[in-house]
């Protein structure tokens, strides 16, 4: 094993130390766009990059190369099909979509790539992947072909989900509203799966201000992934890791 970075997650989360991933979706920047973020990230140091995106076609090796020049930062990959996966990763969330009904995405992709994984050292982090409507058709739904969970009608369903991912092991939960959701994962939910459950959590989807960030890590996130907004803004960067470090300053154990 090259990285044990859930190592790091679990022992953050010992400390009640909250972390923040930037994601990176290689489609959506120019090298020029692409290096100047992680120029920014090397800068003010959320904990991790992670590098993802529904309509990545071909290899993500180009982006990787780029990313390594320009930040020491950890980098996971967040694949959206295991056709993504490259040697050049050393950490991946090994994601089982447990909010569908789908075989493919629960672990059929899982097998098809378990011997790449294995063969390449890679570490796989197995990640219950529980996606919430967050007001607008998500990429992931189209993708997966299965119906998100409703934030209001499905609130039990996302916790039991929640609480057999646990009973089953995964290594970690995330709860994810899909990306650029109108609505992120609502402040309850993320109490109420945090109050039933010790498994660290991801939350993200639809986060474009410290509001939205205060909410989820308040509600008990352990990570709390931003993409879309700062593609967008990336100059905005500093504003949430200023943020997570003064909140983590007040209330880290
Ligand atoms: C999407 O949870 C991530 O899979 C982040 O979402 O791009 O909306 O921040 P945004």
């Amino acid at each position: 094993m090259r990285t044990n970075i859930y190592t790091t997650i679990l022992s953050n989360k010992a400390k009640n130390k909250k972390m923040f991933a930037l994601l990176i979706d290689p489609e959506k920047h120019t090298e020029i766009s692409l290096r100047n973020i992680c120029k920014l990230a090397q800068e003010n140091r959320p904990d991790f990059i992670f590098i993802g995106g529904s309509q990545i076609i071909g290899s993500i090796d180009n982006a990787l190369k780029i990313i390594k020049q320009e930040t020491d930062l950890p980098i996971i990959l967040f694949p959206s099909h295991f056709s993504q996966l490259s040697s050049s990763v050393e950490c991946l969330l090994y994601l089982s979509l447990t909010s569908g009904r789908n075989p493919k995405f629960l672990i059929e992709q899982q097998i098809s790539s378990a011997k790449y994984i294995r063969q390449h050292n890679i570490e796989a982090i197995s990640t219950s992947y529980i996606l919430i409507d967050g007001g607008k058709s998500s990429a992931v739904e189209q993708v997966s072909n299965t119906t998100p969970y409703n934030p209001k009608s499905d609130k039990e369903l996302i916790v039991d989900t929640a609480i057999a991912s646990e009973l089953i092991g995964f290594q970690l939960i995330y709860l994810e509203a899909g990306s650029g959701a109108k609505h992120p994962v609502s402040k309850e939910i993320i109490e109420q799966v945090t109050q039933n459950t010790k498994t660290p959590i991801i939350v993200g989807g639809g986060i474009t201000n410290i509001d939205g960030f205060q909410n989820a890590l308040s509600g008990g996130a352990d990570i709390v992934v931003i993409g879309n907004h700062l593609e967008l803004f990336p100059e905005q960067l500093s504003d949430f890791t200023n943020f997570i470090n003064l909140y983590n300053k007040k209330n880290e154990k």
